[in-house]
């Protein structure tokens, strides 16, 4: 099973769109597999964004992903990435489908609401810096047969 890493950025907290942005990705069948609210520190926000240190909109980014708490969440499906991805959106909210959380909640690239690990790879080494394996569960969904064939 692959493993995908989440945040509700602070826009979303601050615009009460925990829960349905949480929903989204219920509904499409995506095991919570750990959760949590935080405020994230300066440190962690350079390490999570590490990629993209040096560009424009780096400094801004860190600001932002540092404004207000995030919850952050770790989800676990078959092609998880590429699937909450999807119900993400793209990047720049005014090109995201309508239907998407950013097609539906944002306008804006630097106020796009959700982040989702682009890769398997990205997504276990982003579970690994989010969490402790100790806040990590697993568990079994009775409705797992409905949605897993
Ligand atoms: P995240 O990482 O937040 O899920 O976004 P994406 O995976 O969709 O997009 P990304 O890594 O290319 O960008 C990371 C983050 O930087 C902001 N950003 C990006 C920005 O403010 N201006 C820009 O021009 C770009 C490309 C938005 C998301």
């Amino acid at each position: 099973m692959e493993r995908t890493l989440i945040i509700i950025k602070p826009d979303g907290v601050e615009r009460n769109l925990i829960g349905p942005i949480i929903t989204r990705f219920e509904q499409r069948g995506l095991k919570i597999v750990g959760m949590k609210m935080l405020q994230v520190s300066d440190q962690l926000a350079r390490q999570h964004y590490a990629v993209h240190e040096g560009k424009s909109f780096f400094e801004p980014l860190i600001e932002y992903i540092t404004s207000a708490p995030v919850v952050v969440m770790a989800l676990e499906g078959p092609q998880a990435v590429q699937a909450a991805r999807n119900t993400i959106g793209a990047t720049k909210p005014v090109e995201a489908t309508a239907g998407s959380i950013r097609g539906d909640f944002g306008m804006m690239v630097g106020r796009n609401l959700v982040h989702g690990s682009d890769s398997p790879e990205n997504g276990a080494a982003e579970i690994a810096l989010w969490f402790d394996e100790s806040e990590l569960v697993s568990y079994e969904r009775v409705v797992d047969r409905w949605i897993l064939e």
